[in-house]
């Protein structure tokens, strides 16, 4: 554990993350500066409860001697590490960790961390809830919305925290330890922020850096970028974690697999694999899901719960909120709300999850993606693209001719159009590919207002 008492130290972004590890380093007597770049008046809920605990706050920016006279620099996800103040300190030697590293150093008991470009937060979920019904101490949090920090005060020996972890939080780990870490898959995601896809697959493979032979790796046996965590893993001083598989498409070596109408488990390369339920009860669409239900699988029979109370969480398990969430029917088309589909790999998942009939909302806030890889399967399935936010005149162009497409500009006129187009048996699909923040909160304010939108339609 660290001391904190009498440190003085500085968060840097006032979120989720900055405001909870703020009061958290004041309750354990450090003293605290906040500061963000947002003006007084955007921060102005945030201020009167962080001076009232005694918190220094820098609004409008972030000050150069602010980030000089601090024993400790904890950083939001959020904040990219090129930061110049952020890059400044970490020249003059002060130490910069992010919230998730804070966190880990007081966390008590085990964790079970799960990063990847896209099914982190159904497979945390459905963790969480396998965890639950097998009577185990559990908390979920992290990238899911509840930062880490905020489970430290509930947590004993005996919890199992289930950590949804992303790149951004990866970047500043250093002892952060998992007793199980899971990589689902690593697709482009976040370029603008990591620079390359490979910095960016880097930086999740940092899941496993503290991992041991006591430890468990889970990987998706069909994703190139993850076979690179394994053979990071296998060469950690003292011997790499124990590395799990998961399959959708064939049997593997050790860990969980289809094979036929059947899931099953593998405990031990040449051992006996174990029935754990039929394909046909998985209750969420998209062959994706059935790799998300596979990784859990694994981690949950790693933590000894039984094969059938597995079957049990999974079978009724509810899609999590929007992920290709079913929000209405209205006069015979589903519409579908994956606002959570924020890069062009989650959107391709979506969109292979129906046959065809699809009118697909695209756009938001570009993160240097390539739209052309969505051609193929748009071609295949989608009748119509409607695009909105800063990102559609790239998409427009990177679309051109393979599709009918309607620049709708805005959510509201996309839905409104493809529900004047849409004809009964068809499928109305917010999957933008892109991240919000041009027009919205976040996701899942864009998620609430296509809700809204289609209630409106009922
Ligand atoms: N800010 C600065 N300086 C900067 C950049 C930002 O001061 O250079 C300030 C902003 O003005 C704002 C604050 O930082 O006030 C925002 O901090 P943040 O972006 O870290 O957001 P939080 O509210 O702390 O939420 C974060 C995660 N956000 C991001 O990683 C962008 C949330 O994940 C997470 O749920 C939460 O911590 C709790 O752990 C969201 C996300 O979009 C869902 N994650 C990405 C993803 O899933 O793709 C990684």
């Amino acid at each position: 554990m660290m001391e904190l008492k009498n440190k003085r130290v500085l968060v840097v972004g006032l979120g989720k993350s900055g405001l909870s590890a703020a009061l958290f380093l004041r309750e354990r007597g450090a003293q605290v500066t906040v500061s963000d770049t947002r003006s007084a008046t955007a921060l102005a809920k945030e201020i009167p409860a962080l001076l009232e605990a005694g918190i220094m706050v820098e609004a409008g920016g972030h000050g150069l001697l602010t980030f000089r006279r601090q024993d400790l620099i904890v950083v939001s996800p959020g904040v990219p590490m090129d930061t110049p103040e952020v890059k400044q300190a970490k020249a003059f030697g002060l130490p910069v960790i992010g919230e998730l590293e804070l966190a880990s150093r007081f966390l008590q008991g085990q964790v079970v961390a799960i990063t990847g470009s896209n099914g982190k937060t159904t497979t945390t979920t459905l963790v969480g809830e396998i965890f639950q019904r097998a009577g185990l101490p559990t908390m979920v949090g992290g990238n899911i919305g509840l930062p880490v920090i905020d489970l430290v005060g509930a947590s004993t020996a005996e919890t199992t925290s289930v950590l949804e972890v992303s790149s951004f939080q990866l970047e500043t780990v250093e002892e952060f330890h998992p007793k199980i870490a899971v990589v689902l898959n690593i697709t482009p995601d976040h370029l603008d922020r990591h620079g390359s896809f490979e910095a960016y697959a880097a930086a999740k493979a940092r899941i496993t850096e503290r991992q041991g032979p006591g430890d468990f790796l889970v990987l998706n046996g069909e994703d190139k970028a993850t076979q690179m965590v394994a053979g990071k893993a296998a060469l950690q001083a003292g011997g790499g974690p124990q590395v799990f598989w998961f399959s959708g498409r064939r049997p593997i070596k050790q860990g969980a697999f289809v094979y036929g109408e059947s899931v099953l488990f593998l405990a031990k390369e040449g051992g006996k694999p174990e029935p754990v339920m039929p394909v046909s009860e998985i209750p969420l669409k998209g062959a994706h899901n059935v790799e998300n239900v596979l990784a859990a699988v694994c981690v949950a029979r790693l933590a000894g719960v039984s094969a059938e109370t597995i079957r049990a969480a999974v079978g009724s398990f509810k899609a999590v909120e929007h992920r290709l969430e079913l929000v209405g029917t209205v006069k015979g088309v589903e519409y579908y709300n994956d606002s959570k589909a924020t890069n062009v790999d989650a959107t391709m998942k979506a969109v292979a999850s129906f046959a065809g009939g699809i009118h697909l909302i695209l756009g938001g806030k570009d993160k240097d993606s390539d739209y052309t890889q969505l051609a193929p399967l748009v071609r295949e399935r989608v009748k119509v693209v409607y695009t909105i936010g800063s990102a559609a005149e790239k998409i427009e162009r990177e679309l051109q001719g393979v599709v009918k497409m309607v620049a709708a500009g805005t959510l509201d006129v996309a839905v409104n159009e493809a529900a004047e187009a849409a004809e009964p048996g068809e499928v109305v699909l917010l999957a933008p590919a892109c991240s919000s923040f041009d027009q919205f909160e976040n996701y899942e304010h864009r998620g609430r207002v296509f809700r809204e939108l289609v209630t409106a339609l009922q």
